[in-house]
């Protein structure tokens, strides 16, 4: 019995490990960039689990990323050539805004 188990075992672990390179490649980071007071693109549409960084590409106006609403959250203040990025870790829409630029928005999807 003892080999067979051992066997069991092996085929176990390699199972988890043939896994793991896949769940990985599924994540993604998705660019935003901050330009003339204006998110480019002002929509994105990503999987649970995938990222979005936003980078300031302006000459010399810092902004926020801001997402308004119930789990209201703010990045610090980007300067140029300044990123953050956030994980969605749940599907939904979220619509976000720039802290000393209100009238900026923009808006991420995330679906199953
Ligand atoms: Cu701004």
């Amino acid at each position: 019995m003892q080999p067979l188990r051992r066997i069991l075992h092996a085929g176990v672990v390699f199972s988890v490990l043939a896994c793991l390179p896949l769940q990985g490649s599924a994540q993604q980071t998705y660019e935003v960039s901050i330009r003339d007071y204006k998110f480019e693109p002002s929509m994105v549409q990503i999987r649970v689990g995938d990222a979005v960084r936003w980078t300031n590409n302006e000459k010399r106006t810092s902004h926020s990323v801001f997402f308004t609403g119930a789990a209201s959250l703010e990045s610090d203040r980007l300067f140029p050539g300044e990123s953050w990025q956030r994980v969605f870790d749940k599907p939904g829409t979220y619509s976000y805004t720039c802290g000393p630029h209100p009238e900026m928005a923009g808006k991420i999807v995330v679906t199953e």
